[in-house]
């Protein structure tokens, strides 16, 4: 007789807590207007549950508390930086490695060293410090999603993918010369928090090599993706999670990387890649704008995080968890009939507002109203990733493009809610699901443009 095998519950224990307050409807009406009807300009303290970001939010492990403790703070050549070097090329596999203070700061380094006026940078979707550091350098970044990525409700394992074909007809069309690197973003965040494949990684790593363009990866969250790899892509189920890390980066000539997602630290990232008239390049460049190679403007203690939390993110079990937490979250709003991003991605459920408010235009960004409703019912935060973030408005015409599409994303932080808390910000979506008829649209009254989003303020329509 085949017993059930159990549902393993989180891999940890909690060892300390942190007090969140849930204010009268009343004063968080009030806060939200104060915010401009923006979230990122909210305090953190008046947010009863904060799914803004999983970036920089994550719990570290006692083992990361006690080696930040330890380590030796030192301009030069501190052990923290060997011990994340060490781990850097046991898990990506590079030949050279650069801390620096966080993502896009390793984005700055390269798009500075190799974008140029003109060029153009295809990934499979810029996510939006990346497209803001193209177009500072006058670079065009093009998003090369395949097209399955836009249909929300298509159930496929890689969705995150690159569509070569089109990146072939890219390259052809405007010259090798004008395409200084390729980049392929995993998870690819900006569809859903979606996986990108083994094999997708492979046939844009030959193009590239055919073209003899460089090809990054921007490896946020990279860990999350090789887990899908071993679940989803045939012949790597009995791989370890490292084992298709070190495949996956080996297709490719270097990496970003934040290390507040999937380095579970709340700030740092690095830059690496093979080869060598690059690393030269970028070290002469991060020593001027980020601190000296073995810190990267970053406390040595926040490299030492990074080590250990590299090797944390890679741990089956908690990858297991993970994964089980993010569907667990999506079942329940699924069950209550709010429509999702499916299937649910690595880090996020995202939630589908032009079909939750088919009554709002993007004009009038539906996903941003939805975000303030969801404050204002249940001091939940969340964040708006359609026309406020990615909408564009032409400069010849000042005609507004909205975004392909208007979600709200709801990005759990690693190791830091229980079921529980995810529980009540399903429950508390459902509920708003039940009136949406009765939520309203809004006006954007000011937005600078470029990342406009972060500080942009709006108005509600009556
Ligand atoms: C997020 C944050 C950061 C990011 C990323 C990818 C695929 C590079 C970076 C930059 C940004 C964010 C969005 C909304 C609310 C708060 C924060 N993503 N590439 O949450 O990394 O932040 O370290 O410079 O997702 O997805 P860094």
């Amino acid at each position: 007789m085949g017993e059930k095998t159990l549902d393993l519950p989180e891999p940890f224990r909690i060892k300390m807590v942190e007090r969140i307050r849930l204010h009268s409807r009343e004063t968080r009406e009030r806060l939200i207007r104060e915010a401009g009807y923006n979230v990122f300009m909210l305090r953190a303290e008046d947010v009863f549950i904060d799914l803004l970001t999983d970036s920089g939010t994550s719990a570290m492990s006692d083992e990361q508390w006690a080696g930040m403790i330890r380590t030796r703070q030192a301009y030069a050549g501190s052990e923290s930086y060997y011990n994340l070097e060490k781990a850097v090329r046991d898990i990506f596999g590079f030949k050279y490695f650069i801390p620096v203070h966080q993502g896009r700061a390793a984005e700055n380094i390269l798009f500075s060293t190799l974008v140029f006026p003109g060029c153009y940078v295809p990934n499979n979707m810029h996510f939006d410090t990346t497209e803001a550091n193209v177009l500072l350098r006058g670079g065009f970044p093009v998003n090369l999603a395949v097209e399955e990525a836009f249909d929300t409700q298509k159930v496929l394992p890689f969705k995150g993918n690159m569509d070569v074909e089109k990146l072939e007809q890219l390259i052809k069309e405007k010259g090798p010369a004008k395409i200084p690197l390729i980049m392929v973003t995993i998870t690819n965040n900006g569809v859903g928090g979606q996986p990108v494949s083994m094999q997708n990684i492979r046939e844009v790593s030959e193009t590239a090599r055919k073209y003899g363009i460089p090809f990054f990866i921007d490896a946020c969250r990279f860990a999350e993706n090789c887990y899908f790899i071993k679940m989803r892509e045939e012949g790597y189920r009995n791989k370890s999670i490292k084992e298709i890390a070190r495949e996956l980066f080996s297709y490719a000539d270097g990496c970003t990387f934040s290390g507040k997602k999937e380095a579970l630290t709340n700030i740092g990232g690095f830059l690496c890649t093979n080869i060598e008239e690059l690393y030269e390049k970028f070290k002469s460049l991060a020593i001027a704008v980020e601190g000296f190679i073995t810190y990267g403007g970053l406390a040595c203690r926040e490299l030492e995080a990074m080590a250990i939390g590299l090797y944390e993110a890679i741990d089956e079990e908690y990858q297991t968890y993970r994964h089980r937490q993010v569907d667990f979250f999506a079942r329940l709003l699924r069950e209550g009939s709010v429509p999702i991003v499916e299937p649910p991605g690595g880090h996020a459920v995202y939630v589908d507002a032009k079909r939750f408010l088919p009554h709002i235009p993007p004009e009038r960004f539906p996903g941003q109203a939805l975000v303030v409703q969801l404050y204002v019912e249940a001091g939940v935060r969340a964040v708006e990733l359609g026309s406020s973030c990615f909408g564009k408005i032409d400069e010849a015409t000042g005609k507004f493009i909205p975004a392909p599409m208007e979600l709200v994303r709801l990005a759990i932080p690693r190791r830091v809610y229980t079921d529980n808390h995810l529980r009540y910000v399903a429950e508390s979506l459902i509920k708003l699901y039940e009136k949406r008829d009765r939520i309203k649209g809004l006006k954007r009254v000011y937005a600078p443009k470029v990342l406009g989003h972060f500080t942009a303020k709006f108005e509600p329509l009556n």
